[in-house]
């Protein structure tokens, strides 16, 4: 990839050169060191989930893409080339059991090989697994039955073990207990035991580790989630104590919540511990980040520059892509979504605080609102660019990829009858 990608640079050199250099001297009208911008923009990394690297689907159906990852160390290879190219993706958020490796160290040096590292594992209590004694289908940790909440807390252990051979330092937990009916679940007590359940596997989670509570407000459940909203998440954080966190999946949010509000709160809590970026138009539709609600995006990023700037929050949250790609090229979707992601990080650091502080002071709505806009609309692209380029990655990186004809030698490679995955090695 690393030739297609000089070739692929040499032919924009010019045009991107230029395209900074205006950039540059617009920002200098401002005041502002385009330098100083791009070393801040270089710290963003963001981790890609090994579930995002195959086509998803819905429950209606799922129409797989040619040459798809056909197991979890060929998702590891599709998503060191989404960090080759923008050389910001350096770990996977692995999924257990849909992406168990058999041979977790193997995984690990396979990945290792190709310059990555294992973020937060996730464990699934949503689904029953082939072999499961006992089901889920009315919940886990907060299910009635003592065996199953047992069996929930020892497959989040499983979790967190496969996640210590990994490498990983964080679990995330995403919860589906409630009920579809008035009357189906005790509301006080479901939550009670899913706190107690979370509480057994907080006590044995490996040193240096952070539990990460995952809200969704419905679906599977329709009546009543346990962990629905980020005042549980937070109460279920602040009773685990200081090893334990919140996570916001941007697409886990009723219509109308302002979302970079519920960011700011859980930041003055001291319990904000990552994020799952995608986009939605109707529900958790975990479409790409920045493609429907840019705006959004942005002023979730503007929360977390602010609140890093002035030591708010000690260091940024987790990043992480959490989308389904039914139907474009998930290698492709996720160049995309990262570029989508770094323009809204480098916008939020163009923000003059200073400014915007003297505006909210004075009471000025519209001048405090256009500081925002002026940020919010900035064509930073050539900025983005810029950073991967000096770091080894494509300028366009779906141009490259494109031109690299990956998908179609995956398309040969993986279509072929006979294949060893490498863990049997
Ligand atoms: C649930 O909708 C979720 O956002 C959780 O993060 C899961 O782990 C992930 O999506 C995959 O289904
Ligand atoms: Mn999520």
């Amino acid at each position: 990839m690393q030739h297609i990608i000089e070739a692929s640079n040499r032919d924009r050199a010019a045009a991107h050169r230029s395209d900074y250099e205006r950039l540059g001297e617009q920002l200098a009208q401002h005041k502002v060191d385009i330098e100083e911008v791009v070393a801040q923009a270089a710290a963003f990394e963001v981790a890609v989930p090994s579930w995002g690297l195959g086509t998803g689907g819905t429950r209606f159906g799922r129409f797989p893409g040619r040459g798809e990852p056909r197991d979890v160390y060929e998702k590891v290879e599709d998503a060191a080339v989404v960090h080759g190219l923008t050389t910001v993706t350096p770990r996977l958020s692995l999924h257990v059991p849909w992406d168990e490796p058999e041979n977790a160290p193997a995984l690990r040096a396979h990945a290792a090989e190709l310059g990555l590292g294992f973020d937060a594992v996730n464990s699934n209590t949503f689904q029953d697994q082939a072999n499961q004694a006992l089901s889920y289908k009315f919940g886990a940790l907060g299910h009635v039955d003592a065996d199953v909440r047992r069996q929930a807390v020892g497959h989040i252990l499983h979790v967190m073990e496969v996640g210590k051979a990994l490498g990983s330092d964080a679990i995330t937990i995403w919860l589906v207990d409630g009920g579809n009916y008035p009357g189906q679940i005790h509301l006080r007590k479901s939550f009670e035991r899913v706190r107690d359940g979370l509480a057994e596997a907080y006590a044995d989670m490996p040193e240096g580790w952070t539990m990460l509570i995952e809200h969704k407000p419905f679906e599977p459940a329709f009546y009543a989630t346990v962990v629905a909203d980020w005042g549980s998440s937070l109460m279920l954080a602040q009773a685990l104590g200081e090893r334990a966190a919140c996570l916001v999946d941007l697409g886990h949010h009723l219509p109308k919540t302002n979302v970079e509000q519920v960011v700011a709160r859980l930041v003055a809590a001291g319990k904000l511990g990552g994020l799952h970026f995608n986009d939605s138009k109707y529900g958790d539709d975990d479409l790409t980040a920045g493609s429907i609600k840019p705006y959004q995006l942005f002023l979730v990023f503007n929360e977390l520059v602010d609140a890093v700037r002035d030591g708010a929050l000690e260091q940024p949250p987790a990043y992480m892509i959490d989308q389904s790609h039914n139907l474009k090229d998930p290698i492709e979707a996720l160049l995309q979504t990262v570029n989508n992601l770094q323009k809204a990080f480098v916008r939020a650091v163009l923000v003059r605080r200073d400014a915007l502080t003297y505006y909210q002071q004075e009471n000025d709505v519209l001048m405090a609102e256009e500081t925002l806009k002026s940020a919010f609309e900035m064509d930073v692209a050539a900025l983005v660019a810029e950073v991967r380029r000096r770091r080894g990655g494509a300028i366009d990186p779906i141009a490259a990829f494109r031109a690299s004809g990956y998908r179609a030698d995956k398309t040969a490679e993986r279509a072929a009858a006979e294949y060893a995955p490498p863990q049997s090695l």
